[in-house]
């Protein structure tokens, strides 16, 4: 996969980007990452990228020229998927991850809550938002998602990791423990020490199943439940 990120801010990327999983699928060839500054794409002398509002108003509004000058300056970038990051965008969340994961070029545009010409939607394919709060500008919304992309591609972490995460079935992740046995009087639950592996497994869908019904109900009503997870409910909600 090939990255493309327009910032006004490129070294908010250096950190983030060059350490653990993301430097090591970098090194290994599964994603080419450019940071571009699209500021030196303005084509006015002092390199402005922002005017005030037509209609008037607070604030600043970056321009469109830059923008497209540098989208223009990606090879193929016509047949690459582009990503505005705002606010006002469509809810990230793991299915769109994934989606994402498949592409073979992504290019991601950090917006700024002030605004971008309104035209700029003319060159882009989809809106996204990573929650519901306000950040200062999309640069940390972009590295949420290149990080959760990243992961997802063929071998940059191994499958199980994947397939037993939170979100992967819609149920939250069941709760880990290691070494010691007790620390300051907390100790494992013993089923995890009994060697029994279809105890451990009934306690870890149960306990996953009471995580997900206490913290976030939403995502049961998409999750695929069996006859046992139905018999686990009932339980929980009884207790
Ligand atoms: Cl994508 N940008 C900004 N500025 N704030 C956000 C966001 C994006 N997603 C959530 N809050």
């Amino acid at each position: 996969m090939r990255i493309d990120i327009l910032t006004l801010f490129p070294e908010m990327f250096d950190g983030v980007l060059n350490q653990s999983i993301i430097k090591r699928a970098r090194e290994k060839g599964h994603v080419e990452i450019n940071v571009i500054n699209f500021r030196t794409f303005a084509d006015n002398k002092h390199q402005k990228v922002d005017d005030t509002p037509y209609g008037g108003g607070a604030g600043m509004v970056l321009t469109i020229q830059p923008l497209v000058s540098c989208l223009e300056s990606i090879p193929n970038f016509k047949s690459a998927t582009k990503i505005l990051t705002t606010p006002s965008g469509h809810t990230y969340n793991q299915n769109k991850a994934k989606s994402l994961s498949e592409k073979k070029h992504l290019i991601i545009i950090c917006g700024h809550y002030e605004g971008i010409d309104e035209r700029i939607l003319n060159y882009i394919d989809e809106e996204i938002s990573i929650g519901d709060y306000v950040l200062t500008g999309g640069e940390i919304a972009a590295l949420a998602i290149i990080d959760s992309v990243i992961r997802l591609i063929p071998n940059v972490i191994n499958k199980e990791s994947i397939t037993e995460e939170s979100f992967s079935d819609n149920l939250l992740e069941y709760p880990q423990y290691t070494k010691p046995y007790e620390y300051k009087g907390l100790k494992v639950p013993d089923v995890l020490i009994s060697g029994n592996h279809e105890e451990i497994r009934k306690f870890r869908r149960f306990e996953a199943l009471k995580k997900t019904y206490f913290r976030r109900p939403d995502l049961l009503e998409k999750a695929k439940l069996n006859n046992e997870d139905i018999n686990f409910l009932n339980k929980i909600k009884n207790e």
